[in-house]
C-alpha cells in the first residue's frame, strides 16, 4: 500500500471505499474508480471481444497526484470488472506519474504509449502487456522520445494518438507553441520505439476568438485524438466524403477548458481544417475524451466528467471523477458529429413508464409528470412551434421555497428560434440545482439543429452525473442537489407538443464490494 505522505491524503486508505460508497451523490451506473481520484479515459479499446477501459487513477485519495493507470474490463460496455492497476510510477522517466496515453496492437502484442512524468515534465513512454492485458512491462528504453522538438518554445507536451499507416506507425503528441496556439506534433516510427519527428500536424491560433469563449482553442491541446468519422482509415482516400476529425481538449496554463474538434482532411503530413466545433456543451464536464473503433466498426468515445465541487469536498467524499457512458460518434450530413449513448446501456432500464402524448400550451405552472428518480433514462420526442420553449425539471425537491418554485431543481431547456428556421438552443440551468453555494452552477448552452421543430431529447441522470443529447448534440455536466429530490416536471412557453415520453429507472452496476487495489 502507498505511504500516506501527501498532505491531502487525510482519509485513511482503508476507509476510502466505504466513504465513497456512502456518498449519495456518487453515480451508480456510470463507471467510477473504486475510490480516490479518476480523470482521463486511457487506452480505450476492444481486444479479442473484451472492452478495456484504463483511466488516470490516484488510489491515495481524491486529488490528482502520482497518477497510475487504473484498469477495468467489460464484455458489454455496461458492467465493468476492476482489474489490477496497469501502470504505476517507478524510478525513472515516469517516477512522478503515468499520465495519459493509448493502447495499440503491435502485431498481436498489446502496447501502451503514455506520458511519463518526471521532474515536472512529461515524455513519451512505452509498455507491453501480457496476452490478457493484465500485466505490463515498461520498455527499458523509456522515454522513447528524449525531448520535445528542439528550437520550439512549447507550453506543454504530453498525451498521444498512435495509429498504423501502411508499414509505419504514426504518433501525435499534444502541445502548444508559445505565442501562437495549441498544436499536435507528428512523429513516425517502424517499431514504436525509435521515432522521427515529422513536424506540427496543424497549429491553432490562440489570438483568435475570446479567451473566455466556449470555443477558444487555448494555448495547449491535451489528449489529441485523430480519426476518420465514417468509411475508410486515416490516410486513405475517402470514398464517401467522410471527414477526418481532430479532437483536442483546450488547455491554458493549468486550466482544463473544454473539448473541441476540427473537421477537415488529414493527408500527407498535415491536417487541412474545414471547421471548428464544440464537442460537448458541458465544456470541462466532458474533458479529455478518447475514442476507439470497436470490433463491430463503431467509433466509441469516453470522456472525463470532472467535478464541480471544491477540492476539500472531494477529498472529504473519498472519491472524485466520473467516466461518461460510452457514446457512439457518427458524422452528420452537415459535416459535424452526432453522439448517442451506446444502445447496450438500455440493458439497465427498469420499470418502464410511457406518458401519453400531450400538448403543452404556455403552461405557467410546471406539469407534474408523476415521474421521479435519481437514476433515470428519459427519452422524449418533441415538436416545438416557432419560439416555443420546453422546460424539463429533474432532481427537484417540492418542499420548501416561498416562491412556489421547487427548493432545488436542475432545468433542461429547449427553445426553437422564433423565425422557425432550422436551429434552436439547448440550455442547462443549474442555478437552482443545489442549495450548496460552493458548487459550480455556471449556465451551459449551445445551438441544436431542429428541423421542422422536431427534437429527440435523451436525458440520462445518475445522481450527480447528467448527460443530455438533443438531436445527437451532447451537453454533459455535474449537479449536487442537497435535498435528495427526485421530481420530474415539465413546463412550456408557446406550444410544445410531447409526441412521446418514455422513462426508465436505471439499475446500478456495482455491488458495493470494490477494492482500492483490485
Ligand atoms: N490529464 C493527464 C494529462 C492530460 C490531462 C494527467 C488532461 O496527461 O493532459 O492526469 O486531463
Amino acid at each position: 500500500m502507498t505511504d500516506l505522505t501527501h498532505p491531502l491524503a487525510t482519509v485513511p486508505q482503508d476507509e476510502l471505499v466505504a466513504r465513497a460508497e456512502a456518498d449519495p451523490l456518487r453515480p451508480r451506473f456510470h463507471f467510477v474508480s473504486p475510490a480516490g481520484w479518476l480523470n482521463d479515459p486511457n487506452g480505450v479499446s476492444h481486444w479479442n471481444g473484451t472492452y478495456h477501459l484504463f483511466y488516470q487513477y490516484n488510489p491515495e485519495g481524491a486529488f490528482h497526484h502520482r497518477i497510475q493507470w487504473g484498469h477495468a474490463t467489460s464484455t458489454d460496455l455496461v458492467t465493468w470488472t476492476d482489474q489490477p492497476v496497469a501502470l504505476e510510477p517507478s524510478e525513472g522517466p515516469d517516477a512522478e506519474g503515468c499520465w495519459s496515453g493509448v493502447l495499440v496492437n503491435d502485431g498481436g502484442t498489446p502496447t501502451l504509449v503514455y506520458s511519463g512524468r518526471f521532474e515536472g515534465k512529461e515524455l513519451p513512454c512505452v509498455a507491453v502487456g501480457s496476452p490478457d492485458l493484465l500485466s505490463w512491462t515498461k520498455d527499458p528504453g523509456n522515454p522513447v522520445i528524449a525531448a520535445p522538438p528542439v528550437g520550439v518554445d512549447i507550453t506543454a507536451y504530453r498525451d498521444h494518438c498512435v495509429w498504423r499507416e501502411g508499414s509505419k506507425w504514426r504518433q501525435l503528441v499534444g502541445s502548444g507553441i508559445r505565442g501562437r496556439g495549441g498544436t499536435a506534433f507528428l512523429y513516425e516510427s517502424t517499431d514504436l520505439r525509435a521515432w522521427n519527428y515529422v513536424g506540427p500536424l496543424f497549429i491553432g491560433d490562440a489570438s483568435q476568438g475570446d479567451p473566455a469563449g466556449t470555443d477558444w482553442t487555448g494555448t495547449m491541446w491535451e489528449c489529441v485524438d485523430l480519426f476518420r468519422a465514417g468509411q475508410g482509415s486515416l490516410g486513405s482516400a475517402p470514398s464517401d466524403g467522410s471527414p477526418d476529425v481532430l479532437v483536442f481538449s483546450a488547455w491554458n496554463d493549468g486550466d482544463t477548458r473544454h473539448p473541441l474538434y476540427w473537421t477537415g482532411r488529414y493527408a500527407g503530413d498535415t491536417f487541412e481544417p474545414a471547421a471548428l466545433h464544440r464537442l460537448d456543451y458541458g465544456g470541462r464536464f466532458f474533458y479529455a475524451p478518447q475514442s476507439f473503433q470497436d470490433e463491430s466498426g463503431r467509433r466509441v468515445m469516453f470522456g472525463w466528467m470532472q467535478e464541480g465541487r471544491s477540492d476539500a469536498t472531494m477529498v472529504e467524499a473519498g472519491w472524485s471523477g466520473v467516466m461518461s457512458l460510452p457514446r457512439t460518434v457518427t458524422a452528420a450530413d452537415d459535416g459535424s458529429l452526432r453522439f448517442a449513448p451506446v444502445p447496450e446501456i438500455e440493458k439497465l432500464r427498469r420499470d418502464h413508464v410511457r406518458l401519453p402524448g400531450q400538448m403543452l400550451c404556455g403552461l405557467l405552472e410546471p406539469l407534474e409528470t408523476g415521474l421521479s428518480g435519481k437514476q433515470l433514462d428519459l427519452e422524449l420526442e418533441l415538436q416545438l412551434a416557432p419560439g416555443a420553449l420546453l422546460r424539463l425539471g429533474v432532481l427537484g425537491s417540492k418542499d420548501g421555497g416561498t416562491s412556489g418554485r421547487p427548493a432545488e431543481e436542475t432545468v433542461i431547456e429547449l427553445r426553437r428560434s422564433a423565425d422557425g428556421a432550422g436551429d434552436g438552443t439547448l440550455r442547462l440551468d443549474r442555478t437552482q440545482s443545489s442549495l450548496d453555494p460552493a458548487v459550480d452552477v455556471e449556465e451551459k448552452s449551445g445551438p441544436v439543429p431542429m428541423p421542422e421543430g422536431r427534437v429527440h431529447l435523451r436525458v440520462i441522470l445518475d445522481r450527480s452525473a447528467v448527460e443530455i443529447f438533443a438531436n445527437g448534440v451532447p451537453l454533459t455536466a455535474r449537479v449536487y442537489p442537497t435535498l435528495g429530490g427526485e421530481h420530474v416536471s415539465l413546463a412550456a412557453e408557446g406550444t410544445a407538443q410531447i409526441l412521446s415520453l418514455d422513462a426508465w429507472t436505471m439499475a446500478g452496476i456495482f455491488d458495493g464490494n470494490r477494492s482500492l487495489f483490485p
